[in-house]
């Protein structure tokens, strides 16, 4: 496609209630959002305007990772955006297919990299009237929907928030631990709710190796696995854990590319992998993680990072692929918003329905992103 220029907006969006993880506590979320323009030719040659849409996860705060809102609104407005147009202009056009190879230059900045992607997707999709699910190789029209609950003031609060998410019909429940906040609501849970509810836990890194002990007291409560229990570059403590409990370990915040994965798989250190497009630079390289892992065996699900409809949409077409066998975070929009700046995804039966029209398969209400936006700019070619 061709590209004319982004626009680049910050918004922020309260959060129904707070979310507290190990890293900290949310009650809003902060998210760069792009939306580049330009035009695609169809197969008569004949140039459509189109417009796509990217989603930037990085958080408010380097809290989850080293990346954060307003560092990857800067990478991309001095960095990475600057490279795209420059490339448009000397060649005459861009693929989506192009973008991890042309920013590779740019050390990590992941996030704002996928977001870029994400966008030039879009629109290169909306051109050929082709979903996120389809170009993927998604292989389901619905994806079972699991859900995140954050660190609570009491074991009684837990299991009242739980209930009603069961009551939802969410299809699994991952419960936020840290240190001093696992073993017990881990074992309320399950006293209350019974041995047949799937339940997983995550520790956002919050353990190092010497709380073994602990972690191996979690083996009791048939959790389907503990996701990131150890930081984000121990991978072979992760390993050396993997051989000291028997709850599966499932890496999220370790696995940042192709290669990580590779050696996750290699050292035996996970035996299920959360893919989040954001985190290991866009949805291409979420396949690639994805086929890798379905070659080795290993199962995989679709982490979720607070996303607005925009990128939900695309995360429910990731989890459509054959490979993603465990339910991910692809959660209802009002599991965290009052208001969506799409229209809602909703559950039924326990599923997410994965968008079928062209591009992401949704559009943002713009009087309602409007109102949701701090900052707005416009980047073209210099
Ligand atoms: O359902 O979108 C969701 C949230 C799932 O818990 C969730 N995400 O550590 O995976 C995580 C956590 C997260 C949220 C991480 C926001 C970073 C930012």
């Amino acid at each position: 496609m061709k590209i004319t220029g982004v626009e680049m907006r910050t918004i922020r969006m309260p959060l129904k209630s707070p979310f507290e993880t190990s890293f900290g506590v949310e009650a809003e979320r902060v998210a760069v959002l792009l939306r580049v323009l330009g035009s695609v030719a169809r197969p008569d040659r004949r140039p459509v305007d189109v417009q796509g849409w990217g989603e930037c996860v990085a958080m408010e705060a380097p809290l989850y990772s080293s990346e954060y809102a307003d560092g990857a609104a800067d990478v991309l407005r001095r960095f990475l955006v600057p490279r795209l147009l420059g490339h448009v202009k000397d060649t005459g056009d861009v693929t989506a297919e192009q973008i991890d190879g042309l920013l590779a230059p740019i050390i990590g900045h992941r996030m704002a990299k996928a977001a870029l992607e994400m966008a030039v997707l879009d629109a290169q999709l909306r051109g050929i009237g082709q979903s996120f699910a389809g170009y993927l190789g998604a292989t389901r029209q619905r994806v079972p929907s699991g859900v995140s609950v954050g660190i609570q003031p009491s074991v009684t609060a837990l299991l009242e928030v739980v209930g009603d998410y069961l009551a939802q019909g969410y299809a699994r429940i991952k419960l936020k631990i840290k240190p001093g906040w696992d073993v017990t609501p881990v074992q309320a849970v399950r006293e209350h709710f019974g041995g047949l509810i799937p339940l997983q836990v995550d520790a956002n890194a919050a353990y190092t190796l010497a709380d073994a002990r602990t972690l191996a007291r979690l083996d009791a409560f048939d959790l389907l696995l503990i996701e990131q229990p150890l930081a984000e570059d121990d991978i072979r403590q992760h390993a050396e854990l993997a051989r000291l409990i028997r709850t599966p370990i499932c890496l999220d915040e370790s696995v940042v590319s192709v290669r990580a994965a590779a050696d996750v798989i290699a050292l035996r250190a996970a035996q299920v992998i959360n893919i989040k497009a954001g985190r290991v630079g866009g949805y291409l390289n979420a396949r690639r993680i994805h086929d890798l892992c379905r070659a080795n065996g290993i199962p995989v699900w679709c982490g979720g990072m607070v996303e607005t409809g925009l990128g939900r949409a695309a995360n429910a077409a990731l989890a459509a692929l054959p490979g993603f066998t465990l339910p991910g975070d692809v959660s209802a929009s009002d599991r965290f918003y009052e208001q969506d700046i799409t229209a809602p995804f909703v559950l039924e039966d326990g599923e997410i329905i994965v968008p079928t029209g062209p591009g992401l398969g949704v559009e943002p209400i713009m009087g309602v992103l409007d109102s949701f936006t701090v900052t707005t700019e416009w980047l073209e070619q210099g």
